[in-house]
């Protein structure tokens, strides 16, 4: 199967399990279902249920066994982008090119979709196959260190706290560690679980979601300063209008991209133990990094 063939069949089986799992939208009471249904399915990238499922591949299991958490790590990454846009926080109008959850539903609404959707990532959660190695405690563990203070809510705290301020390099990646890398390294571990992965391989797996996330994010700043509020689906420049410490705002563009590279070619290392099982994600991340910039 081509890359493209891959990523448009994985995510339509992703996007059916999720309609599966998620109450229907007319389900009483409505409004919050239409609204936790609104912010999913509104055509975002699908990006960590994919690393989820070619992790699960990539450690010799089946796709089946990882849809559950697959579909978990899209649901806690939904909710934080319905919080990360409330007024309270980011206050963005705009979320893969269509009005923002608040926009539409309020913002009362929009936090307790926000809420609705970090809990619904947990029951999900609950329906991962067991293996020999790993338990559902095990599962339940892995996402809920990820979801609380210390990974991505302490990444959205380092970054409220950081606004106006000029953060050092070291300061950036902390945040990012948290905020971006954590929930792919995340996504990448609960598949290979699935699969009954051997502590080395998840250990590879935490490397190369690590850099990739860090990769991901640096990429992700310079398109906030080099596209189009078109391209990007979202508000371009607000990073310098609200003077957020970013990639480029603290390295320069160039050195920005240097970053970038170094750290794509650290996650391409980081998959070496897995020889050409891994292919599928080396292609996914070569994807991913390529975008324009
Ligand atoms: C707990 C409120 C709260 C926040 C936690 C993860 C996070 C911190 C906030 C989300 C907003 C944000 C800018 C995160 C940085 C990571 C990032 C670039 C997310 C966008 O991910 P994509 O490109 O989005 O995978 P799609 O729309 O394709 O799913």
């Amino acid at each position: 199967m081509d890359l493209k063939t891959y990523l448009t069949t994985r995510a339509a089986e992703v996007d059916a399990a999720m309609d599966g799992y998620l109450p229907q939208a007319e389900e009483p009471p409505a409004t919050i279902h239409a609204a936790m249904r609104y912010s999913v399915f509104s055509g975002g990238k699908r990006l960590r249920p994919l690393l989820c499922l070619a992790a699960a591949e990539a450690c010799g299991g089946e796709i089946s066994a990882a849809l559950a958490p697959a579909c978990a790590v899209e649901l806690m990454h939904t909710y934080s982008l319905v919080h990360d846009d409330l007024p309270a926080m980011d206050n963005d109008d705009l979320r893969r090119g269509r009005p923002t959850c608040h926009k539409v539903y309020g913002e009362g609404m929009a936090v307790l979709c926000g809420d609705a959707l970090l809990t619904e990532a947990f029951l999900v959660l609950g329906q991962t196959p067991v293996t020999d190695r790993y338990q559902t405690r095990d599962h339940l563990t892995e996402l809920a260190h990820t979801g609380g203070s210390r990974k991505l809510i302490g990444g959205q705290v380092m970054d409220l706290e950081g606004e106006r301020q000029s953060l050092t390099h070291e300061h950036l990646v902390r945040i990012h560690e948290a905020k971006t890398a954590a929930l792919l390294t995340t996504s990448l571990r609960l598949g290979a679980m699935t699969a009954n992965a051997t502590a080395a391989e998840l250990d590879a797996l935490t490397a190369f979601g690590h850099a990739l996330g860090l990769a991901f994010q640096v990429i992700d700043d310079i398109l906030d300063v080099t596209q189009s509020t078109e391209q990007l689906g979202k508000t371009a420049g607000k990073d310098q209008a609200v003077e957020k410490s970013t990639y480029p705002a603290v390295l320069g563009l160039e050195a920005s991209r240097d970053e970038a590279a170094r750290l794509t070619a650290a996650a391409m290392a980081a998959l070496e133990p897995f020889g050409d099982q891994a292919d599928r994600l080396r292609e996914i991340a070569a994807h991913l990094l390529k975008r324009e910039y």
